[in-house]
């Protein structure tokens, strides 16, 4: 009894040593370990974005940052991102400015039907506005990059053919672009993207409004056979980093994260827009989905109807100390510049 129980003692000590020796030079293989969260799938595209992030950021640092990511709500859910990376609980988190209504006064505008038409556009536009207001909105975080999805679809089980179609229609949808559906007469019903394949499959929404490349990206080409192009307004994001975990950060690697700022817009603004024509092609040739074009009339509606909110973000806007038109004129030098 005596021997075997000195036996497994000295057994477990020598596995304890192993243990430590190979763990070691796991553990110092990068000087910088950051995590970083985010809220949907892994296969759509904020988590796309990530790991395209993760792999420049790890080559352009020499391997001094290592970044640990975590899809699909793993570390932090679509809503307490926010918090979770303020208090640390990640160094970096992805956030769809949407799901916090009142939050975000200055770069809430790109949830307005702006007439952007490409996710690659909105995006620059949407850094370009970050770069020169430098919102306060944002001063808990160092923001690392922002992008936006591309323009707005409704995605129905029914047809929506005519805004009639559309009335008393409950459609999940997220922030300003809730207001935009029930301005032109449907139900909204708020909540993330990642709760919507639930409240889809239960019946809860009959349809959403966000951009087509979740058709593919998470099946929603299955349920929504259904897809009334009306183009309107993105949804934008940002990636928000911890104030305490920047500061910490070398000048070096600083530099790298800064540098890729804008790099980062573009090229998630590039991806989106390719993915949302792949993404209808694969829906089309496995769902046969119909494609539907509102008629001129009911797009002219649409605009009419949607029109007050811009004056509602004004003044909404002015409350915070924001001059709103001087905004959206530089919103539409951008427009004019990134859509030619
Ligand atoms: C989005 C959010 C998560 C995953 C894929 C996505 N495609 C478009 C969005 C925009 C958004 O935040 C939303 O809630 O529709």
């Amino acid at each position: 009894m005596m021997r075997a129980g000195k036996l497994t003692g000295m057994l477990m000590v020598l596995m304890f040593c192993v243990a430590l020796l190979c763990s070691v030079p796991v553990a110092s293989a990068a000087e910088i370990s950051l995590s970083y969260a985010n809220f949907p799938p892994a296969k759509t595209f904020p988590c796309i974005q990530m790991e395209r992030w993760k792999q420049e950021v790890e080559k352009r640092t020499g391997g001094k940052v290592q970044v640990q990511t975590y899809p699909g709500s793993t570390l932090l859910g679509a809503k307490n991102t926010l918090r979770g990376v303020m208090q640390g609980q990640a160094d970096i988190g992805c956030i769809s400015l949407a799901y916090h209504p009142g939050v975000f006064p200055l770069c809430s505008v790109f949830e307005l039907p702006l007439g952007f038409t490409t996710s690659t556009s909105a995006s620059l536009a949407l850094w370009d506005l970050f770069s020169k207001y430098q919102p306060k909105e944002f001063k808990k975080f160092k923001v690392l990059t922002m992008f936006t999805s591309a323009p707005s679809n409704i995605m129905t089980e029914v047809p929506v053919r005519t805004l009639a179609d559309l009335k008393g229609l409950e459609i999940r949808a997220s922030g300003i672009l809730s207001k935009i559906l029930e301005s032109l007469g449907a139900t909204p019903v708020s909540m993330p993207m990642s709760a919507t394949p639930e409240a889809l499959q239960k019946g809860v929404v009959k349809g959403l409004f966000s951009s087509f490349e979740v058709l593919k990206d998470l099946n929603f080409a299955e349920i929504c056979r259904y897809e009334t192009e009306t183009n309107t307004a993105v949804y934008p994001f940002a990636i928000i980093m911890n104030k305490n975990s920047w500061n910490g950060l070398p000048d070096d690697v600083k530099k790298v994260l800064n540098d890729l700022g804008r790099e980062q817009a573009e090229w998630t603004g590039n991806y989106m827009d390719q993915h949302v024509k792949d993404s209808l092609a694969w829906a089309k040739d496995k769902y046969s989905i119909e494609m539907i074009k509102m008629s001129d009339a009911d797009m002219k509606e649409i605009k009419d109807k949607t029109l007050p909110l811009i004056e509602d973000w004004k003044k909404k806007a002015a409350d915070k100390g924001i001059d709103g038109a001087a905004v959206l004129s530089d919103i539409k030098a951008s427009l004019v510049k990134y859509e030619k």
